[in-house]
């Protein structure tokens, strides 16, 4: 080894070290960036939750009658209520070790069949129960005068007849059944924070096990489900 290739290796380090420095900056923007939408979603909460010692709410919205594709048509889909409207649910950003309360509204009037037996079984929520609201089929009644609203109804389950989508996150042993046409209130917390997946679990999608389309596709009828 002479004296210029050692010279060359010396650059080599060099430049390595400058190549680590630069990628490690890189990482630390990808941090930041990342902090940034944890710091939009404390904003958000500072919004809609006036204490700490408040649930954080998360609003979902069911709507039906959304194209996907050409070839598949209109597919029901999950949105986030946030400060600018309805975004999309690809990832649903909230709180660890806080009481999450949890809103869906859901637009969707056609029922779905069960993917997994007993996903129409509340689990994971505070007292094992969600809070129905305006369904026609739970707790109000239509007749000449109008619709009759009964109040809200606590249940355990849903039958499997007015099933349209559930909410539900299977490594948190969280599923929340949604009623068609209806209004759902559940509360959870997540106890450890991380990156968890949503599906919807009944056959609300396309083809025929009705697990395609929006059923597979992250933002439709799945998603990740941020806890930090
Ligand atoms: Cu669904």
């Amino acid at each position: 080894m002479n004296s210029n290739s050692s010279l060359t290796g010396g650059l080599t380090v060099a430049v390595l070290a400058v190549a680590l420095i630069i990628s490690g900056y890189g990482a630390a923007i990808a941090i930041g960036g990342a902090g940034s939408h944890v710091t939009t979603s404390t904003v958000t909460t500072t919004v809609t939750n006036s204490s700490a010692s408040s649930p954080y709410v998360v609003t979902l919205v069911i709507t039906t009658g959304n194209t996907f594709n050409s070839t598949v048509g209109a597919q029901p889909g999950f949105y986030v209520l946030g400060p600018n409207g309805l975004e999309s649910s690809a990832s649903i950003y909230l709180p660890a070790h806080r009481l999450i309360k949890l809103v869906i509204v859901n637009y969707d009037e056609g029922n779905a069949s069960l993917v997994i037996p007993n996903d129409n079984v509340v689990s994971g929520t505070t007292n094992g129960t969600v809070f129905v609201a305006s369904n026609a089929n739970v707790n109000s009644s239509q007749g000449r005068s109008g619709i009759v609203i009964k109040g809200g109804q606590t249940l355990t389950s849903v039958p499997p007849a007015i099933l349209a989508h559930t909410f539900t996150v299977p490594s948190l042993n969280l599923n929340v059944p949604v009623p068609l046409s209806s209004t759902v209130v559940a509360y959870f917390t997540v106890d450890k924070a991380g990156n968890y997946i949503w599906f919807c679990e009944t056959a609300c999608g396309f083809g025929s096990t009705g697990t395609a389309g929006a059923m597979s596709t992250p933002g439709w009828m799945t998603g990740s489900l941020v806890a930090s």
